[in-house]
């Protein structure tokens, strides 16, 4: 159903000298994990800019560290699917792609891609809300269910906050600046994401700027299917096995 326009992408990835790929939710749909905004998303019960703001958290830490749990949890369950594992062996071609990610699953590492840019954070990382000298640098906690909840900052024992970039909050400077610099590519493809956050969905826009070939690959239109010289209707998994099986090297 999509082997035609795969096998346009497939072509222009044979002759790129740079690749780079920008990932949201719908990536990781298939592995279970809900989407944003989708009929069951993650969002249903809350508005996004209710929930994932620092405003709510000083309001209700309790309840907000509640949802994080529970989507750790979720997470912590589900396993990659086939489109985590194909662009994890892109990170590693001869000429590797850079995957920057507004996912905060942590799914993309775990499919083994190297050097995921994480430009929403992550939900496996915790720093400390009061921003102590130590605790401002975000430390690893996988534990599931987190005990104790709100978990505590170990540097001051003030309340520990998600590494995750909240409405409302600027995207750390080095990740933007690595960002942008992969905007310079031949090919960038931007997968399973609405496209209607920003400055993750302006992205796509600097690629064009820079002269990148540029498609989507997306269950449903976005407001960037129309920028893109090619919009894929299909789902992240089976269209990325398709295009890598048509790509000839
Ligand atoms: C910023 C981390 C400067 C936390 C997230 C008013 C006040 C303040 C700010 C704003 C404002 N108005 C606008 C803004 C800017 C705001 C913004 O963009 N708002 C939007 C909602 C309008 N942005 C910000 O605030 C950013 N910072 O601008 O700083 C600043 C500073 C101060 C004041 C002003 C500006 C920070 C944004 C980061 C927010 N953090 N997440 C957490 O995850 O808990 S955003 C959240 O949405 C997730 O990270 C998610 O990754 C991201 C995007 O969602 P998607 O990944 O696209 O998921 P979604 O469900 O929407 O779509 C999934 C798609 O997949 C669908 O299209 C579906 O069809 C498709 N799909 C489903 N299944 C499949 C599939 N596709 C393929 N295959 C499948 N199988
Ligand atoms: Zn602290």
């Amino acid at each position: 159903m999509f082997t035609d326009v795969a096998e346009t992408v497939a072509s222009h990835l044979d002759t790129a000298q740079s690749l780079t790929v920008i990932t949201g939710a719908g990536v990781s749909a298939p592995s279970g994990v809900p989407t944003f905004r989708g009929p069951q998303g993650l969002w249903k019960n809350h508005r996004p800019e209710q929930l994932a703001t620092p405003e709510a958290f000083a309001s209700d830490p309790e309840m907000v560290w509640e949802w994080y749990n529970w989507r750790r949890e979720l997470v912590a369950e589900c396993q990659p699917n086939a489109a985590h594992r194909i662009l994890a062996k892109w990170s590693s071609a001869a000429i590797p792609a850079t995957i920057i990610t507004q996912n905060v699953d942590g799914l993309h590492e775990r499919a083994g891609t190297t050097g995921v840019i994480r430009f929403h954070g992550s939900i496996w990382e915790l720093r400390c809300w009061k921003e102590c000298d130590a605790g401002v640098i975000a430390w690893r906690n996988t534990a599931v269910p987190l005990d104790p909840l709100p978990p505590r900052c170990p540097y001051c024992n003030e309340l520990a906050r998600p590494g995750v970039v909240w409405f409302g909050e600027s995207i750390p400077t080095d990740v933007l600046t690595k960002s942008l610099q992969a905007t310079r590519c031949d090919v960038f493809l931007t997968i399973g994401t609405s496209a209607v956050v920003h400055p993750a969905a302006s992205l796509l826009h600097s690629a064009k700027q820079h002269g990148a070939f540029t498609s989507e690959i997306n269950l449903e239109g976005t407001p960037s299917s129309g920028d893109v010289d090619l919009a894929i209707q299909g789902s992240a998994d089976t269209v990325l096995v398709e295009i890598d099986r048509l790509r000839s090297k």
